[in-house]
């Protein structure tokens, strides 16, 4: 028997690219070749191979997300998602970042081998969501995620500032 959803779900504040998980999510702008904030450390704790293997990819829209390798990261895998930019909430903001969520998942499920995953706040900071808004959205993504899959142990929110953590 698996622990219970709630159970499985952690909540910390760390440098994503130190976590020794199966898969990181990448927040990442559409081009997938590299930027700044989480995606910057993300490439520049990887490698070169890492945007070697984006530009195979070619691209993401808004709210999907592409599988790379982790190469030099302790994770195995990178899943890069992009975002919705924040413009006032009137845009369909909120189901772009729900989507992302859900994306993301959906490349889990496919992958049998990923037993473990860690998030950064996609969208809050360069993107501008607001952080309490997009953290309803990411921790009731991650509940439903959890309550249909059993065999994932663990799905990490991993904040970068302790005041993201507190909300
Ligand atoms: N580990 C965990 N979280 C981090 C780290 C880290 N090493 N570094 C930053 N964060 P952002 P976005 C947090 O701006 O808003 C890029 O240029 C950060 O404090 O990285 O989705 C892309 O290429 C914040 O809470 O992503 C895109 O162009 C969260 O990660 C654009 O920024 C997300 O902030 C995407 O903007």
């Amino acid at each position: 028997m698996s622990q219970p959803p709630g159970k499985r779900l952690q909540i910390l504040q760390a440098d994503i690219t130190t976590l020794h998980v199966d898969a990181i999510v990448n927040a990442a702008n559409s081009s997938l070749l590299g930027g700044g904030g989480v995606d910057g450390a993300i490439h520049r704790a990887a490698g070169p191979q890492l945007v070697e293997e984006c530009r195979t990819v070619g691209g993401c829209p808004t709210g999907q997300a592409r599988l790379t390798h982790g190469h030099r990261l302790p994770a195995g895998y990178v899943i890069h998602t992009v975002g919705p930019v924040w413009r006032g909430g009137g845009h369909g903001e909120d189901d772009l970042l729900l989507s992302c969520y859900r994306s993301v998942f959906a490349i889990v499920t496919a992958r049998p081998d990923i037993h473990s995953i860690a998030f950064p706040s996609i969208s809050t900071g360069v993107y501008g969501f607001p952080i309490a808004r997009a953290s309803r959205i990411a921790l009731r993504a991650m509940l439903d995620f959890l309550q249909d899959n059993a065999y994932v142990e663990k799905v990490i929110a991993c904040c970068y500032s302790s005041a993201d953590r507190r909300t």
